[in-house]
């Protein structure tokens, strides 16, 4: 089915202000004016995009600890996410949490995550409640390569195989966890084949073709909200920056960053909406004027805003 022009261009805008947060994010983090940890989803970007384009508003997704992507594509606020990195009051966790604990119950985002695997079982638990409430809800669970080696991810995809729970698992293989490489943990050419131990269907994509991805997760949420059960896609990606920011990263070939490189999604995503004549040259650089706009905006208000008080330490903690 041909996508509608607006949606096209919309995804277009998601992975700019990915792309142009993030860059923002790394620059601001080597400065020293962000705390604690950063993980960067720059070369990404097309899976978040792609994946969240099919999803309402009411639906709902688990991020992981590199969730600055789907945050956003989710429909997540750049202003204030960039003032929960920044530790600020005005942030999403009023800047006691960081990049990793950033949730909006309110648009479904069921948060980042710190432990590796984790939204794997949230994931099941927040389909199950849609199942029960007789919703036409689904989720999308975003996992790494890594964590589908978790003991997490047999337990949650086979329960919610099991149950037929409206959820798609969408594996980002970039490829490593952390410094180890994926071919040495597992021995499946494609992690979407562990799907049939599961009874489940499964679909591996190019991870950098926005179109790709949302074809696939289309077909997988279509499924799922029909009542079909869950599916395990894989997208295989590549990620540009270390682990964290300030990760060494001797462990990667430069010759392999350089490569990936080449398959940078964002302005392959550009080319194909203008030779599709959605965009002009002009449109695309307005968008991403608007975007530098908007991210410098985020920042501002950042640096603005205040820290929380000392004596607020402990609010909020428990709910
Ligand atoms: C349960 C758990 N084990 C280990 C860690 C430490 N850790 C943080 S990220 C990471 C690697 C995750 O790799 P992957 O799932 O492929 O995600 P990627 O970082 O590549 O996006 C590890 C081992 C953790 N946070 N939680
Ligand atoms: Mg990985």
């Amino acid at each position: 089915m041909p996508v509608e022009k607006e949606k096209l261009i919309d995804m277009y805008r998601t992975m700019a202000r990915i792309r142009v947060f993030e860059e923002r994010v790394s620059k601001e983090f080597a400065a020293g004016n962000i705390p604690g940890f950063v993980h960067l989803y720059i070369g990404e970007e097309a899976i978040a995009t792609g994946a969240c384009a099919n999803l309402g508003p009411d639906d709902y997704i688990t991020s992981t600890h590199r969730g600055h992507g789907h945050l956003l594509a989710k429909g997540g606020r750049t202003d204030l996410m960039m003032a929960e990195l920044y530790g600020r009051k005005t942030g999403y966790c009023k800047g006691k949490g960081g990049s990793m604990h950033i949730a909006d119950a309110d648009i479904g985002i069921l948060g980042a995550n710190g432990i590796v695997g984790g939204g794997i079982t949230i994931a099941g638990g927040a389909a199950l409640s849609a199942q029960m409430r007789g919703t036409d809800q689904v989720v999308i669970c975003f996992l790494g390569d890594g964590a589908s080696n978790r003991g997490t991810f047999h337990e949650g995809v086979n329960l919610a195989a099991c149950w037929n729970l409206p959820v798609v698992y969408v594996i980002e293989n970039n490829m490593y966890a952390e410094k180890t490489r994926i071919s040495d943990t597992s021995r499946v050419p494609n992690l979407a084949d562990r799907a049939s131990s599961y009874g489940i269907p499964d679909v591996t994509v190019d991870g950098n073709d926005v179109m790709a991805v949302y074809e696939a997760v289309g077909e997988a949420i279509a499924r799922a909200r029909s009542g079909e059960g869950p599916t395990l896609v894989e997208c295989k990606t590549y990620r540009w920056h270390g682990h964290y920011e300030g990760d060494p990263q001797a462990y990667k070939p430069k010759e392999e960053v350089e490569e990936w490189k080449k398959k940078d999604p964002v302005p392959a995503f550009r080319k194909r909406l203008v030779d599709m004549e959605v965009l002009t040259e002009q449109d695309a650089d307005k968008i991403n004027q608007e975007i530098n706009e908007e991210i410098e905006r985020a920042a501002k208000f950042a640096q603005e805003s205040p820290f929380p008080a000392p004596e607020e330490t402990l609010e909020d903690v428990f709910a």
